[in-house]
């Protein structure tokens, strides 16, 4: 299994990134990681200890992705995401508070407690989706509306594992996208594993996107996923091809998640060599060590901003706490059954 930096990778400008973004809007992305990171601790925590319920899917080792499709893309378009989508709704302005409550079921969480883990929503998120490749279509459809009226400088990001592509949803979405010429930016988050199945044991061709794309007629696009700058530099790089040309086009982050599937699992199929290695390539310690070696950051202060990602974590932790539970008497509201 590859692991780490590939020749096939995309190819980019540190430097001109570093001087587009500059200090302070990258000392903000690295917070946003932060976030992320103390954000996804805290509620694993939380759900050991018995006050989240049902299911819960880390994000931790994958931050660099959305945080760089986010920072390179801006947060006017629209999104889809798996059932691991904490990340993706507080990058796209969910608060802290409102995921916890959330996470624990309460009247203030983010669906007022009926969806859970999987199923966090913004103005521009369209779900958290737990049926792996139900979000394809989805956004195949928010793209399909961004052209039938005329939207200009707009596209559909559409998340997805790799375990998604061996669904059919996946491979209708893309014909579509490419017959109809839609602005779909499809984004594969290969971590390599889909539950406990090894990518190659599920997927007939590798690299994915590389393949795939042809099969679409839609240029593909390869990228580190554990680099936050390489992320950037993709999006960037993705959007603006999509916008001028109004034609989709496959992504593909490679990536590691260092938890298990979701929190009940162990992970026993990985090795702890193969884990560590993955550790080893921490987005955030490779986005710090960038900035500490162009002096935008010292260790300290490093230090400082992870401390106050934890009490803005802890702070929502009581938040959700102290909520009232959903009431009885509004449970059936927005529920839409016939
Ligand atoms: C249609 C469907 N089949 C099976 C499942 C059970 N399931 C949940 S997650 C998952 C693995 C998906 O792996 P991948 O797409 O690689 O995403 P990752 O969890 O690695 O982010 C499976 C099989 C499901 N939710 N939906």
């Amino acid at each position: 299994m590859a692991i780490g930096r590939d020749k096939s990778f995309f190819t980019f400008d540190l430097q001109k990134v570093i001087d587009e973004l500059g200090c302070d809007a990258l000392l903000a992305h690295l917070q946003k990681m932060l976030l992320i990171r103390n954000l996804e601790i805290r509620g694993e925590a939380a759900y050991q200890n018995g006050k989240v319920g049902g299911f819960y899917h880390s994000y931790i080792g994958q931050e660099a992705i959305q945080t760089g499709c986010v920072a390179a893309a801006g947060d006017q378009h629209w999104y889809t995401t798996t059932y691991r989508c904490h990340a993706l709704a507080l990058l796209l302005g969910a608060t802290p508070n409102e995921i916890m409550a959330e996470l624990f079921g309460k009247e203030t969480g983010n669906a007022k407690g009926r969806g859970g883990s999987m199923h966090l929503f913004t103005d521009r998120l369209l779900g958290g989706l737990a049926i792996v490749g139900g979000q394809v279509p989805i956004a195949t459809g928010a793209a399909f509306s961004i052209k039938y009226q005329k939207q200009k400088g707009m596209a559909s990001f559409c998340f997805l594992g790799e375990g998604a592509v061996a669904q059919g949803a996946f491979h209708e979405s893309l014909n579509l996208a490419s017959l109809w010429n839609l602005p779909a930016i499809y984004v594969i988050e290969n971590n390599h594993w889909g539950m406990g199945t090894a990518a190659n044991r599920a997927i007939a061709v590798d690299p994915i996107a590389d393949h795939l794309s042809k099969s679409y007629d839609m240029r593909s696009i390869r990228v580190d996923g554990m680099d936050f700058f390489a992320c950037y530099a993709a999006f960037k790089e993705a959007l603006a091809v999509v916008l001028k040309t109004s034609r989709p086009i496959l992504i593909e982050a490679d990536t590691q998640r260092f938890r298990g599937h979701s929190i009940s699992d162990p992970g026993q199929y990985r090795s702890k060599e193969e884990l560590r290695w993955a550790m080893e390539r921490d987005p955030i310690a490779l986005m710090k060590t960038v900035l500490i070696l162009h002096n935008m950051l010292t260790e300290e202060e490093f230090r400082k901003m992870d401390l106050e990602q934890r009490d803005k974590v802890l702070a929502a932790v009581s938040f959700a706490e102290a909520s009232p539970w959903p009431s009885t008497v509004s449970l059936e509201e927005g529920v839409m059954a016939p």
